[in-house]
């Protein structure tokens, strides 16, 4: 199949292709959590929920291979460096007990992938210490097992966890293709940026592409 991608079309299989999701959690969606903590408006991520549901729906329906990801740390904080853990000067840090238990704790109520776009049984799901998805978890080893060796990405936010999952990706050797409007940042002119920095230089990191071209590509198969 072919996407009409920038900076130019984006040839994928979906038997040998993942749709990543990256960390679509209520810490960082709904109102309490920690994305708010950090002084950011959410509804601004709220607002790629739809368009992130279809693509989610459609790849489903294609049998293809679905991925979440999760920003978790251990209960005991034994992965969050104070480095992490300090930075920023949060109302709530990493660990606190906020509305919706305690922040970025692995099986947490705000934790967990919001409603709309959750894991289904046999969909692998990756809680995830750092920023990139690659770091301190298994996700390389499944995907090998897999066969993988495209990506397609959606979540947030653009220019902290997709864009360093992105370059990781992309140094283990996948094309990676984002989805521009399944992706958003508390701050438009990052992701306007980051999405620019991904496919400049003849796609240096990735492609980008609206879901509209993917959702094309998958009805024509
Ligand atoms: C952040 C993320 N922004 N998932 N995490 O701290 O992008």
């Amino acid at each position: 199949m072919q996407i009409d991608a920038q900076p130019f079309a984006f040839d994928f299989e979906i038997g040998r292709t993942a749709l990543v999701i990256i960390d679509m959690q209520r810490d960082f969606v709904e109102p309490g959590g920690f994305g708010e903590s950090l002084g950011n408006d959410v509804s601004l991520l709220q607002a790629i929920v739809p368009a992130a549901q279809a693509v989610l729906g459609a790849w489903r329906r294609h049998g293809g291979l679905v991925v979440h990801t999760r920003e978790a740390h251990r209960p005991d904080l034994a992965d969050c460096p104070p480095a992490k853990r300090n930075r920023g000067n949060p109302r709530l840090r990493i660990g606190d007990v906020g509305p919706m238990g305690r922040v970025l704790i692995a099986g947490e109520p705000g934790n967990q992938i919001i409603e709309a776009l959750a894991p289904l049984e046999g969909e692998i799901a990756i809680d995830k210490p750092g920023k990139g998805a690659f770091y301190a978890t298994p996700l390389s080893a499944l995907l090998q097992e897999r066969g993988i060796r495209q990506l397609v990405f959606m979540g947030v936010t653009t220019e902290v966890c997709v864009q360093t999952t992105m370059r990781e990706a992309n140094d283990r050797g996948y094309d990676c293709l984002l989805l521009e409007d399944c992706t958003e940042s508390y701050f438009p002119h990052f992701k306007a940026a980051a999405i620019e920095m991904i496919r400049a230089q003849g796609a240096i990191v990735g492609w980008t592409a609206p879901s509209a071209a993917l959702l094309k590509a998958l009805a024509s198969d």
